[in-house]
């Protein structure tokens, strides 16, 4: 980096301990070079630097009382990152890993992906370090309670737009609705991936992992492959993976494994999803539970080793920085010729560079993952105008959507010099509609 550097050095100067989110905005400047080059305007009013700083960052406290009547107590956070372009939109993340520095990593992505959409939305995210394992249905609910009792204050249909994240599905997103409404006896649009008698969309449960498939066949059919007869390696087995496979196995592929955090199970004749969402969606157990009924599927503990098994394609959809240098290496010698991140920030700086080199064809999680909250942003158009569009109507305009992203990032990346390149080209085009706006809206 030569013209950006100062930015990346404030940046870390300012966030110390944020990894994540230095590798994240890190990834961005770089790519925004030639940018700030051709862009003088951009430079003199700052929008680099201002890009970079969150415009609110909220972190509050979030007690609740356990089924054994002890007070517990959690961190929660919002960080209203870039309104430019639209009230604040992103989803909510409770995983006992979340800090400042993750949802700020997830916040400035988001900006980007939800640039990407064409759609009119800003980017925020939020979450807690509540860990919704081994959790009873009411401790559930009332930390959902408690944590919309202080959110509630910050959002608003028009203001700040939450939704699902890791540990955050139609269950908590119905908690929380219902919290939000009984304080401020308003039925709006406030969160999206609501339930479909109250308010949500079809496909929007299906949406990130359909719209990731979506992607990916646009970069492999522009290459000249397709997901017919590939095999592929699937990681996390939540709501993307799920939607992923069921997706790729739509499209002809054989899905062959998914993990948790915990192993992985390896399926060689593909994966039954039928028992994949039974044991996910409506038991609520761990992957392992697979190999019970499917007898020639084996389960290995710990999670990284799903990256030796040979695949044409891998969709990492578990978490950040599931793909190191030596898992893509192994990829790579393995055979497979495409990954498509279904996850935010999956791969490594390394891992990436490891794919791009070997001109594996690599579809970056802005991108690729950015159907689920384009059809969030679908959501609040049908609750603005209250009305339903039908499954159809909705996934054709999901499709769409994903062709228009992986055709303005091609074109982008190589009108920036960057041929090839979707990284790039994601990231430049995600930072050229919010900078326009940024410009156009003075400094603020
Ligand atoms: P879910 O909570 O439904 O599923 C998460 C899956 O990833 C689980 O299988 C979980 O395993 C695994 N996982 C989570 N954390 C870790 C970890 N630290 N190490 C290994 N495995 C882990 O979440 P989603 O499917 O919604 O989200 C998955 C990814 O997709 C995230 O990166 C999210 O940010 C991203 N994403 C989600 C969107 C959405 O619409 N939901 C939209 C765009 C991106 P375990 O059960 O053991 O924790
Ligand atoms: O990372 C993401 O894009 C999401 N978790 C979905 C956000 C949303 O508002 O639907």
């Amino acid at each position: 980096m030569r013209i950006l550097e100062n930015v990346m050095e404030q940046v870390i100067r300012r966030n110390p301990n944020e990894p994540e989110f230095h590798q994240a905005v890190r990834e961005v400047l770089e790519c925004l070079e030639p940018v700030a080059e051709r862009h003088p305007e951009y430079l003199k009013t700052g929008i680099f630097e201002r890009i970079v700083e969150p415009e609110r960052q909220i972190i509050f406290r979030v007690p609740w009382v356990d089924d054994n009547g002890r007070v517990q107590v959690n961190r929660g956070f919002r960080v209203q990152f870039n309104s430019a372009i639209g009230p604040y939109k992103g989803g909510l993340r409770f995983h006992p890993s979340v800090n400042i520095g993750i949802i700020k990593f997830l916040g400035f992505e988001q900006i980007f992906k939800n640039s990407l959409t064409g759609l009119p939305i800003g980017g925020g995210k939020g979450g807690s370090d509540f860990d919704p394992k081994g959790k009873s249905e009411g401790e559930i609910m009332r930390f959902c309670q408690s944590f919309m009792t202080e959110l509630y204050k910050y959002i608003g249909p028009d203001i700040d737009v939450p939704a699902g994240d890791i540990g955050v599905g139609m269950r908590e997103i119905g908690y929380m609705y219902g919290q939000y409404k009984r304080i401020t006896n308003q039925f709006n649009g406030v969160i999206t991936g609501k339930g479909l008698t109250w308010g949500g969309s079809l496909v929007r449960t299906e949406a990130t992992g359909y719209g990731l498939c979506y992607f990916a066949d646009e970069m492999l059919k522009a290459n000249g492959k397709s997901f017919e007869g590939a095999t592929v390696v699937i990681s996390g087995s939540g709501n993307v993976a799920i939607y992923a496979a069921q997706k790729a196995i739509q499209m002809g592929a054989k899905v062959v494994a998914l993990s948790d955090s915990n192993g992985y199970v390896y399926d060689p004749e593909g994966i039954d999803l039928d028992v994949v969402k039974r044991i996910k969606e409506v038991e609520r157990k761990r992957i392992k539970e697979y190999v019970n009924y499917r007898s020639n599927a084996h389960y290995y503990e710990g999670c990284s080793g799903i990256w030796n098994i040979k695949c044409d394609i891998a969709l990492p959809c578990a978490t950040q920085n599931e793909i190191d240098k030596t898992a893509a290496e192994k990829l790579v010698s393995n055979g497979c010729y495409a990954v498509a991140e279904g996850a935010n920030m999956p791969c490594t700086p390394e891992a990436v560079e490891v794919f791009l080199d070997n001109k594996v064809l690599f579809a970056p999680s802005k991108a690729a993952n950015a159907g689920g909250v384009a059809i969030s942003a679908l959501e609040m158009s049908q609750n603005s105008i209250r009305c339903c569009w039908d499954f159809e109507t909705v996934d054709c305009k999901l499709r769409e959507i994903m062709k228009n992203i992986y055709k303005n990032v091609s074109k982008v990346a190589a009108e920036y010099g960057y041929p090839g390149n979707l990284v790039a080209g994601a990231n430049i085009a995600g930072f050229l509609k919010v900078a326009q706006a940024m410009y156009a809206q003075g400094v603020v």
